[in-house]
C-alpha cells in the first residue's frame, strides 16, 4: 500500500473544517488509493469543539484514514506534513476595516510560517484559505525560508467556481461546459473575474452570452460580492462551497488540471502580466499533478482588463505595505 500523506488543517473546528475533514479522509485530494493522516490545529478555546469533530471523524471509520491528530501546538500539527491547509484565522468583527483584519491576522501567519519551516517536510505544499488569504500567505511564506516560494498558494478557486457558475446559469449551460474563466489579483472585492478567454461548450463565452454590458455590470459585481450575498442569506459565511473549493485547489496540485483547462490560484508573482514580483496574486494556472503549477502565459488584455488588473494589484501592494514589518 502507498505510504500515507500527512495533511494539516488549521481552524479545523470551524465551519469550513467541518466540511473539509471528511472529504480529505475519503481521498478527495490524493485519490482513492492514497491513505491520509490528518493533523488538526486549533486555538485553546476551540479544543473541546475540535475533540467533538475528531470523535465524529473517527465514527466515520474511513478506510483511507490512517491517523488523526488534534493539537493547539503548530509544532505538533505541522510535524512532517506534506500539505498544510491554513484555514483558521480571526473573523472580521463588526466595524472592522480590512486593514485592521490584516494586522490582526498577520501575527498568526508569522507563527505558523515559522512552525512549518521548522517541522514540515521541506517540499511541503501550503495553501492558505483564511482571510485575507493572499497576504496571510505572503506573511507565512516570508517566515518559512526553507520551503520554496513556489510551494505556496492562496485560494481563489471559490471565486473561479463562482465565475463559472454565473456564466452557466446565465446561458442555461452545464457548469462543466464552462471553462477557462480567470480570477486575477486579490481574493477580495477588487478581484478581476475575467470572461474574455472563457468558453461555453467550446465556443467563446463572449459570443454565447452576447452581452458585454451583462459581464461588466452584473457578472463582475456578482462574483466579487458573492460571499457577502451568502452571509446575508444564510447568516453565516460560505463553508460548503469554500471547503469544496479548497479540495479542488489541492486536488489540482496533486492530480493535475484537466487537459486544455486551467484554474485560478493566487501564487507568488514572477512578474507575469506585469504583476509586480513578490506579491501573492491570482493567475490562471495549470498543474501537472506533481505539486507544481505553471502560470498560463500569453493571454491578451483589453484596456478594460488592464484597468481592472491594475486596481486589484494596487490593493495587494497596499496590503504588503501594511504588513511590511512581518515580512523580514
Ligand atoms: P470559522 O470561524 O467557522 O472557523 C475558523 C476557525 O479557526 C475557528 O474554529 C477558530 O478557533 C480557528 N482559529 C482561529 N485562529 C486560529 C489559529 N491561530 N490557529 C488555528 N486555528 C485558529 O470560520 P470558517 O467559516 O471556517 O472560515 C475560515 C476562514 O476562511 C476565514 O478566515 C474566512 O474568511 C476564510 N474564507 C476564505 C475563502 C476563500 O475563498 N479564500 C472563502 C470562505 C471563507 O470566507
Amino acid at each position: 500500500m502507498t505510504s500515507p500523506r500527512i495533511v494539516a488543517v488549521t481552524g479545523a473546528a470551524g465551519q469550513i473544517g467541518y466540511s473539509l475533514l471528511p472529504r480529505i479522509a475519503r481521498g478527495d485530494i490524493f485519490g482513492p488509493d492514497v491513505p491520509v493522516i490528518i493533523q488538526c490545529l486549533e486555538i485553546p478555546p476551540a479544543m473541546n469543539a475540535l475533540r467533538g469533530v475528531l470523535m465524529e471523524l473517527e465514527d466515520c471509520a474511513f478506510p483511507l484514514l490512517e491517523g488523526i491528530v488534534g493539537s493547539d501546538d503548530p509544532m505538533v500539527a505541522f510535524k512532517d506534513v506534506d500539505l498544510a491547509l491554513l484555514v483558521g484565522s480571526k473573523p472580521r468583527s463588526k466595524g472592522m476595516e480590512r486593514n485592521d483584519l490584516i494586522r490582526e491576522n498577520g501575527p498568526i501567519f508569522v507563527g505558523q510560517g515559522k512552525a512549518l519551516d521548522a517541522v514540515a517536510k521541506p517540499d511541503a505544499r501550503v495553501a492558505v484559505i483564511g482571510n485575507p488569504c493572499n497576504t496571510n500567505c505572503l506573511i507565512a511564506l516570508h517566515n518559512a525560508p526553507g520551503i520554496p516560494k513556489q510551494n505556496w498558494s492562496a485560494m481563489t478557486q471559490l471565486d473561479h467556481h463562482r465565475a463559472k457558475a454565473q456564466i452557466a446559469v446565465r446561458v442555461g449551460a452545464h457548469f462543466r461546459d464552462v471553462q477557462n474563466v480567470v480570477i486575477w489579483g486579490n481574493h477580495s472585492n477588487t478581484q478581476y473575474p475575467d470572461w474574455h478567454h472563457a468558453t461555453v461548450a467550446g465556443k467563446p463565452a463572449t459570443e454565447v452570452v452576447g452581452d458585454d454590458a451583462w459581464f461588466k455590470n452584473d457578472f463582475i459585481p456578482t462574483v466579487q460580492e458573492r460571499g457577502k450575498a451568502i452571509i446575508e442569506a444564510r447568516g453565516l459565511s460560505s463553508a460548503m462551497s469554500a471547503a469544496n473549493a479548497a479540495l479542488d485547489h489541492a486536488r489540482y496540485l496533486y492530480q493535475g488540471t484537466p487537459a486544455g483547462q486551467w484554474t485560478s490560484m493566487a501564487v507568488y508573482s514572477d512578474g507575469s502580466y506585469g504583476v509586480p514580483e513578490g506579491i501573492m496574486s491570482s493567475f490562471p494556472v495549470t498543474c501537472k499533478g506533481d505539486g507544481t503549477y505553471e502560470i498560463v502565459q500569453g493571454l491578451e488584455f483589453n484596456d478594460f482588463g488592464k484597468e481592472r488588473l491594475a486596481i486589484t494589484v494596487k490593493e495587494l501592494e497596499g496590503e504588503r505595505e501594511t504588513v511590511a514589518n512581518l515580512l523580514d
